[in-house]
């Protein structure tokens, strides 16, 4: 049996210190609970592989880490492998090329892309330094899976130093077309997808994904290409489709969890006599908070009998505040909710409830299973595991109002489709949301609960995983032929 070295660029944890002492803290987002709920299943344990390592940077000291690292509340039963960047470089690599050049380009907003040198040399540097750690625990016959955009050097590095490596990538934000990703400088460019190339099997969640960056590949290095398969430097590179699902189970079970049902009851109760409109979303420009809000504020006017019958309610949760793109927006749109609370207020009824805050897991599964709608409207989203979630929670009602921009919406095509830049749109939507039939939002949840509930995260990680193991056969195949 062979082990499995995942590679992200944060560990599934971080380590806090106060006053009290050291913690460790389990961190959420898509990719962490995407590969905890695989490996941690209890009947997927150790059964495909002997062994299973996850290699990450950490933002706490070395001694903090060796004081806690054998404890109890390490919360993975993954062996954990510490990359300890140097603080400024991390800090050029992580806020500098990889949030302030490779996520505001690959989600289509060249104007606020930084394109500094330092910053593109601290991003090699700090792939580098992964590739050394795991190098050290590498052993042949091992599988290394990368995953994303902070780390698209790193499978070539690691294909010079260890040739005959089983090795995948995974970019969990969109690929950019190639008019887009032209922009970079051309030894930026070309490095990412010679480094991306490293990889014996390259997964996207969409089929235009793949489509652009084969594109990208071709124009960029004139590799030759045959449908998805990639011939570079003598090697063929599969390129694949895997769209990333959630735990579906989880959601459902959810539905009948003492302390969600609790917290539902009690919305249920204070908003019996409105409909509930629910958003979560990091802070972020990609997520079109302002374009929402105008919708929003677009819909109180334009359909006047909803005032007094329906509450917004938007969770924001912090994210890069060290970015200052991401703290003028928050003013801007903390301005915009005081607006719109102002504007159609009563003295019974307040519109918008806003709040700053991380949900816990319970306060979120309540959410989505009172609201009567979910507001969804990134300008571009590489998935959004937010829309999946929401549909897999709603138990007999529930209308989905979805962003065509994310790769979610390939798949949750029941979902009322808006273009989120177009205010009317959205206003029409929300009021099309409100207003759907039961029997029509029935069949609609459940087309796509079915679909959510056959390609869960359970089987995109098994795929993928079994697509390498493939890929990898078919080219030992090839190299013995
Ligand atoms: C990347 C891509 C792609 C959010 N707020 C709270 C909370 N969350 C959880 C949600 C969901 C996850 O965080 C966010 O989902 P995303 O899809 O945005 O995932 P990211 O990791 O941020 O983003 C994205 C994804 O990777 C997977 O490939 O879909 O396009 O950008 O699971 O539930 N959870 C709790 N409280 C919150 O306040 N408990």
């Amino acid at each position: 049996m062979s082990r499995l070295i995942i590679v992200s660029n944060r560990l599934p944890f971080t380590i806090e210190k106060n006053e009290e002492g050291i913690f460790v803290r389990q961190s959420s987002g898509g990719l962490v609970s995407a590969i905890k709920s695989y490996f941690e299943r209890p009947d997927k344990q150790s059964t495909d592989y002997s062994d299973k390592i996850w290699v990450g940077s950490m933002d706490a000291a070395e001694e903090d880490w060796n004081a806690v690292k054998d404890g109890p509340d390490l919360l993975t039963d993954f062996r954990v492998e510490p990359v300890f960047p140097d603080r400024e470089q991390y800090e050029d690599y992580y806020n500098g090329f990889s949030n302030s050049t490779l996520w505001p380009l690959f989600h289509y907003f060249p104007t606020l892309v930084d394109y500094k040198k330092d910053y593109f040399e601290a991003y090699r540097d700090v792939n580098q330094q992964f590739a050394e750690t795991i190098a050290k625990v590498y052993q042949p016959g091992d599988t290394i899976w990368v995953h994303d955009y902070q780390l698209m050097l790193l499978p070539q590095i690691l294909r010079e130093a260890l040739p005959n490596a089983t090795i995948g990538f995974f970019l969990h934000i969109p690929f950019p077309s190639y008019e887009i990703f032209r922009l970079l400088p051309s030894r930026w460019k070309r490095a990412l997808l010679h480094g991306t190339l490293g990889a014996d099997l390259v997964g996207f969640h969409t089929h235009d994904y793949v489509q652009h960056f084969i594109q990208s590949c071709k124009m960029i290095l004139k590799v030759e290409n045959q449908f998805t398969d990639i011939l570079y430097k003598e090697r063929v590179i599969k390129t694949e489709l895997f769209p990333i699902g959630i735990d579906y189970q989880k959601f459902r079970d959810a539905i009948t969890d003492e302390e969600t049902v609790g917290i539902a009851t009690s919305l249920e109760e204070k908003f019996y006599n409105q409909k509930i409109i629910f958003s979560v979303d990091r802070l972020d420009y990609t997520k079109g908070l302002d374009y929402r809000l105008d919708g929003y504020e677009e819909f109180l006017s334009r359909y006047p009998e909803w005032r007094e019958r329906v509450v917004f309610i938007l969770n924001i949760v912090p994210s890069r505040s060290m970015i200052s793109a991401y703290m003028k927006r928050k003013s801007r749109i903390e301005e915009k909710v005081s607006t719109i609370n102002g504007k159609f207020s009563s003295l019974h009824w307040q519109p918008l409830i806003y709040r700053y805050n991380h949900l816990s897991f319970e306060e979120l599964c309540a959410l989505y299973q009172v609201a009567d709608a979910a507001l969804i409207t990134p300008l571009r989203d590489g998935m959004n595991l937010v829309a999946k979630e929401y549909v897999a929670s709603c138990i007999d009602k529930g209308v989905l109002i979805l962003s065509e921009l994310t790769g979610a919406a390939s798949e949750l095509s029941e979902a009322v489709l808006v273009n989120p830049t177009d205010v009317e749109e959205v206003a029409d939507g929300i009021a099309t949301a409100l207003t759907m039939h039961p029997i029509e939002q029935r069949s609609r949840l459940s087309n796509m609960q079915r679909r959510l509930a056959s390609y869960d995260v359970f089987k995109w990680t098994s795929d993928f995983l079994g697509c390498l193991k493939e890929t990898k056969a078919e080219q030992e195949n090839l190299k013995i032929s």
